[in-house]
């Protein structure tokens, strides 16, 4: 193994672009790390100004809207001003552009996000799974009414339904469940896979960080771009450690030399 870390770093990146085209189907999990790089704090960064006492594993929880329905939903309200600002890196094209090559060839592509941004969608990204959910669907807690909000920020918190009902984020909190066809879809895409790649994500947040493993025990090649060390690290074929808006396109510009 080469001690020269930019080599070795060359080398990587041969591997994953030689596993992008040998593989029928691609299966891809991002984290918040592939939103950094658009300016989105990750859920680990030490949250800012006035949230900085509150610990967002705290706040996104049905316990936590219950006791105070008016700070959780002036937390996510301000998440959406600061996602309003930000636009997808090229990380998140990159991502939108392997799909649209891959299903061009005849190949399968799914996208698994734990983001609840919709930078992928903004970038071009089709039918992601996103398995948390997304900030800007709220949910009437009263009739169940649930809608997409594109106005920022709302006039009063919680914002409130036609029918006088409270509205929350249609994000998965803490201890609630995963929306059942979007896991087993996820599920699915990983046990049926010939690549899973692992982006930007801490790979603590369960059932999500369960999907590496489930691609694994289907034979799948896996990979994982992250610039920390995650417990996935060590089970993987190719761990890189960069970050995904740097690193994706160079991976891509690569496939495109080597593709047949
Ligand atoms: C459930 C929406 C059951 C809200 C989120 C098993 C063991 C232990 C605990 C559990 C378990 N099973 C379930 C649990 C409990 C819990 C859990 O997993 N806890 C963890 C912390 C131990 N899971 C749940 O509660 C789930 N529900 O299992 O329900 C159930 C079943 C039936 C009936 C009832 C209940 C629900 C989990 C979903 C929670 N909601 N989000 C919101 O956003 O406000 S999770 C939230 O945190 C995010 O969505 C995200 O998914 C997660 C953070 O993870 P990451 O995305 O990885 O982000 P993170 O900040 O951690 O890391 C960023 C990474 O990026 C870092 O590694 C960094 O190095 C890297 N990075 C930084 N810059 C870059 C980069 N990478 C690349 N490029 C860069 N430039
Ligand atoms: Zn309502």
């Amino acid at each position: 193994m080469t001690r020269d870390p930019d080599l070795q770093l060359e080398r990587q990146i041969e591997r994953i672009a030689g596993f992008l085209r040998d593989a029928g189907s691609v299966t891809v999990l991002t984290g918040a790390g592939v939103s950094a790089e658009s300016g989105i704090p990750t859920f680990r960064d030490a949250q800012t100004g006035l949230w900085a006492k509150y610990d967002p594993m705290e706040l996104a929880t049905p316990q936590a809207f219950a006791r105070d329905p008016s700070l959780v939903t002036r937390w996510y309200d301000e998440r959406r001003r600061k996602c309003a600002e930000c636009k997808p890196n090229p990380g998140h094209l990159a991502l939108a552009w392997l799909q649209d090559a891959l299903e061009g060839a005849g190949k399968g592509f799914t996208l698994i996000t734990q983001n609840v941004d919709r930078l992928h969608q903004e970038a071009g990204s089709r039918d992601p799974l996103e398995l948390h959910g997304s900030l800007w669907v709220w949910r009437c807690t009263s009739c169940g009414d649930e809608r997409e909000e594109r106005q920022v920020p709302f006039p009063e918190h919680p914002p409130r339904c036609e029918c006088g009902g409270m509205r929350r984020p249609a994000v998965v909190w803490f201890g609630e469940a995963l929306p059942e066809p979007v896991l087993a879809a996820a599920w699915r895409a990983a046990e049926g896979c010939g690549l899973f790649m692992s982006l930007g994500t801490s790979s603590l947040v369960e059932p999500a960080a369960s999907l590496g493993r489930v691609a694994a025990a289907g034979g799948a090649r896996t990979v994982e771009i992250n610039p920390r060390e995650t417990p996935l690290s060590p089970r993987v074929d190719v761990s890189v450690r960069g970050a995904t808006g740097e690193l994706l396109p160079v991976i891509l510009s690569v496939l495109e030399q080597v593709a047949p």
